[in-house]
């Protein structure tokens, strides 16, 4: 490369005698005369060095005094091997070229132990991921997004890639972001729900990682605007089946996390402990515990966050709750028999919602009768439910929040920490 001959995670004692160029940014300059020492670091690791009157050409001591803290450089210079240095270990410049300078003081400081507000950290996102910290998170949602790739093309999926731009609900009528479209509105996509579901028919196993958005007017710790969702959806399956390929991927993603140690230790202690088989609860269980547990929980109402942190006195981790009512989940998701229950589940991590997902109903007729009691226009459906006159199979799929996922891997607090550039009501920048 033009800048770099290897990375500074690459330098060692064994490498002494070998002249290499590095390059990346000036972490501390200290000046004692006849002596300089300059810290570099990589997004590997960082190396003193060291410049030395009479050993060193002059002009190289003199850029070494003109530096500061992110300035970006690139060092030609031999390593040495050195007992003082931590990493036993420096580099003797012949040439340092200055390739940027950093203005001084930073608005933010990147020091690794010096803790800032979180959003002056996305105000300089950038800066923010210089912290060793920091920038694990996103590898670590780098290597996520790798080891479930791997996963579902092992296992005969085809990744696919649906609209964002719609014009009709996928989530139900609320919570849809318009937007101007040529001379007509149209929404942003809530979820790949109906285009996943009708896909099963030409491809029957599908997945898909995108971004997706929703109007919600929320201020929460676990809700954005924008969010990332990895979705599923298979034909000839029900909620029994989605819920193992569910336990298997998240047991997948943390045995190949865990092969890089470096990502590991910043694993939160129960992810890399998860095992299978992960416990299942039903919706009725957990209704009959908490309210064994003093609170006031109706069988037909959705699950508050407080009744979430409560279910942590008899439910850690991982686990499901399955069997919803009818009244808590969208009109795509089946009926279990006559009753007024749902085959559908909910994956949780300690009181967080990671993964929602069931059996979908393949009956045009009984999606058409629960569009109606759920006060919507079957026919704002018809592009959807036309197919499913066409040879829908019976399919089962879900969407898991890929953020709210990293969230459990790692034990973060906000969601935001998961995002890069997070989007919620107040926050549109950088
Ligand atoms: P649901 O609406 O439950 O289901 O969403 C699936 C998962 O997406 C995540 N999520 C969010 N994450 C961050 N911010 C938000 N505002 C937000 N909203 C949702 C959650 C949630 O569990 N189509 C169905 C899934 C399916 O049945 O296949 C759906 O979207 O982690």
């Amino acid at each position: 490369m033009k800048y770099k001959s290897m990375d500074i995670g690459q330098v060692s004692p064994e490498a002494a005698g070998r002249k290499e160029r590095l390059a990346g940014w000036v972490d501390e300059v200290r000046d004692l005369g006849k002596i300089k020492f300059l810290l570099v670091r990589d997004r590997t690791g960082s190396v003193q060095v060291t410049w030395k009157k009479g050993s060193c050409e002059e002009s190289t001591g003199e850029v070494i005094g003109t530096l500061h803290q992110n300035d970006v450089v690139s060092v030609v210079g031999t390593i040495e091997r050195s007992t003082v240095s931590k990493r036993g270990v420096e580099v003797l410049p012949e040439q340092i070229h200055v390739l940027n300078r950093a203005k001084h003081p930073l608005p933010m400081d990147i020091a690794e132990d010096i803790s800032t507000g979180l959003d002056v950290r996305l105000d300089y996102r950038p800066l923010d991921l210089m912290r060793p910290s920091k920038r694990r998170i996103f590898e670590v949602f780098s290597e996520t997004i790798s080891a479930v790739r791997g996963f579902f093309h092992a296992r005969g999926f085809a990744e696919v890639v649906t609209p964002r731009i719609i014009s009709a609900a996928t989530e139900g009528g609320a919570n849809l972001f318009n937007v101007r479209y040529f001379d007509r509105t149209v929404n942003l996509a809530q979820s790949p729900q109906l285009y996943k579901e009708q896909l099963v028919m030409g491809l029957e196993k599908v997945f898909e990682l995108g971004t997706y958005f929703r109007a919600e007017p929320f201020d929460s710790t676990r809700h954005l605007n924008e969010f990332v969702s990895l979705d599923i959806e298979v034909a000839f399956a029900d909620c029994g089946d989605v819920m193992v390929i569910l336990q298997d991927m998240i047991l997948a993603i943390s045995s190949e996390i865990c092969r890089n140690s470096q990502l590991a230790d910043s694993l939160a202690q129960e992810f890399r402990k998860v095992s299978g088989p992960i416990p299942v609860y039903k919706y009725e269980e957990v209704v009959n515990a908490l309210n064994e547990h003093g609170m006031k929980v109706n069988f037909g109402s959705d699950l508050s966050s407080e009744d979430l942190k409560k279910v942590q006195q008899f439910a850690e981790g991982a686990y499901f709750i399955t069997d919803w009512p009818t009244s808590t989940k969208p009109f795509y998701i089946k009926q279990r028999g006559e009753g007024d229950v749902t085959e559908s589940f909910d994956f949780m991590w300690g009181p967080l919602e990671v993964c929602s997902g069931g059996s979908r109903e393949e009956n045009r007729d009984k999606i058409e009768k629960k569009l109606l009691a759920s006060g919507m226009n079957p026919a704002t459906f018809e592009e959807h439910l036309k197919f499913f006159a066409c040879g829908m199979p019976p399919h089962a799929g879900w969407g898991l929040g890929f953020n709210r996922l990293l969230m459990a891997m790692m034990g973060l607090s906000n969601i935001r920490e998961a995002v890069l550039y997070p989007r919620d009501r107040f926050r549109i920048t950088p």
